[in-house]
C-alpha cells in the first residue's frame, strides 16, 4: 500500500510522523473520509471545501491550493490501483513542543492521504435494518467545538460510540445541549412522516452524504425536505427513519430505544433514496479513470 505523505508517495511502513505532531497529542488537525466509485471520487470537490472552512476556523494553513489536493487524493488512488475505495485525508497541525499552543508548530503542516478498500456495515443490516439507541452523551456544544467541524478530536463521538457498543447497538443517537436529536457518532439522520423528510437542524455534521440525499428526496422524489428541530418522540412515530454517511450510504433504523419504526421494516422512501443515491455515486464526482 502506498501513501501520500507530504508530497511523496511513500510505502505503508515508511508513512511515519513525529511523537511531537500535536494531531497525535491534541487532536489538533482535521480529516474527511471520502469514497470512490467506479472511478469516482464521489463528491470530492465538496469534501476539499468542508475540510480547507474545518482548517480555516483552526487557523491550520494547508500549504496546497485546493486543485492541488484534489490532484493529490486522484493519485493516491491511481498509486493503489484502487477505482473504488475509501480514501482517508489527515492534515495535522504538525510538529511542535510538548505545550498545546499551535505557535509552537513552525514548520508544515502534515498531509496524509490513504486509500484502503471499504469496509461496510454486514448486508443483512440494509436488508433487516438496525436496531439503535438514544446515549447519555451529548454532541459538543457549537460553541465549544462546533459539530460542523470535521477535526481530528473525535473523542465526543467516541464516549457516544463506546455507550452504543455497551448497549450491543451498532450506532447511537447523540442530542444535542437542548435534547433535540443531532446525528449519529459517524451518520446523520433522517426521518419520513406524511410525505416529508426532515433531518435535523443544529448539533450536526453537515454530512455530504446528508446533502445529496436531501437533494434526491426534493428532487426527483418531489418530496418536502425540512431541516429542523426533531425530538425522539417524533423519530419514534416516523414512519421511516434511515442514517446517512460516506462508509453507510443509507442505511435503515428499525428499532429505536425498543420503539419499533413504523412496520419494524425498511420504508419505501429509504430504498427508493438508496436507489437513487447508488445511481449519483458514479456520475456526480471527479472522474479519474
Ligand atoms: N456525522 C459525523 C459526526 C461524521 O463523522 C457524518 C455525519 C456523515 O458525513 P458524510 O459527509 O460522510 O456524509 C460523519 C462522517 C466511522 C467514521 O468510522 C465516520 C465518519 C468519519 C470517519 C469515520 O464511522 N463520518
Amino acid at each position: 500500500m502506498k501513501i501520500y505523505l507530504n508530497g511523496k508517495m511513500v510505502e505503508k511502513e515508511q508513512a511515519r510522523v513525529s511523537v511531537f505532531d500535536h494531531g497525535l497529542l491534541y487532536g489538533d488537525g482535521a480529516f474527511e473520509g471520502i469514497r470512490a466509485y467506479g472511478g469516482v471520487v464521489f463528491k470530492l470537490k465538496e469534501h476539499i471545501d468542508r475540510l480547507y472552512e474545518t482548517c480555516h476556523t483552526m487557523m491550520i494553513n494547508v500549504g496546497l491550493a485546493k486543485d492541488e489536493m484534489i490532484a493529490a487524493v486522484v493519485e493516491t488512488l491511481k498509486a493503489n490501483d484502487l477505482r473504488d475505495g475509501y480514501i482517508r485525508l489527515v492534515i495535522t497541525r504538525g510538529d511542535g513542543d510538548l505545550g498545546l499552543d499551535p505557535r509552537k508548530c513552525k514548520g508544515s503542516p502534515n498531509i496524509i492521504i490513504i486509500a484502503d478498500k471499504i469496509t461496510l456495515y454486514p448486508e443483512e443490516m440494509y436488508r433487516n435494518g438496525l436496531t439503535i439507541v438514544t446515549v447519555p452523551t451529548v454532541r459538543n456544544h457549537p460553541e465549544a467545538i462546533n459539530p460542523q467541524l470535521k477535526s481530528l478530536n473525535y473523542l465526543n463521538n467516541i464516549l457516544a460510540k463506546i455507550e452504543a457498543n455497551n448497549a450491543g447497538v451498532p450506532e447511537a443517537i447523540m442530542l444535542d445541549g437542548s435534547g433535540y436529536v443531532a446525528e449519529c457518532t459517524g451518520d446523520n439522520i433522517f426521518m419520513v412522516k406524511d410525505g416529508v423528510v426532515k433531518t435535523p437542524l443544529q448539533g450536526r455534521l453537515r454530512g455530504i452524504t446528508r446533502d445529496a440525499v436531501m437533494a434526491l428526496a426534493g428532487g426527483e422524489l418531489d418530496l418536502d425536505v425540512q431541516e429542523t428541530l426533531i425530538t425522539r418522540h417524533e423519530l419514534y412515530n416516523a414512519e421511516e427513519v434511515f442514517l446517512t454517511g460516506t462508509a453507510a450510504e443509507l442505511i435503515p433504523v428499525v428499532k429505536i430505544d425498543g420503539r419499533v419504526i413504523g412496520d419494524g421494516k425498511p420504508g419505501p422512501v429509504t430504498l427508493e433514496l438508496l436507489k437513487l443515491f447508488h445511481e449519483v455515486t458514479r456520475k456526480d464526482g471527479v472522474k479519474f479513470s
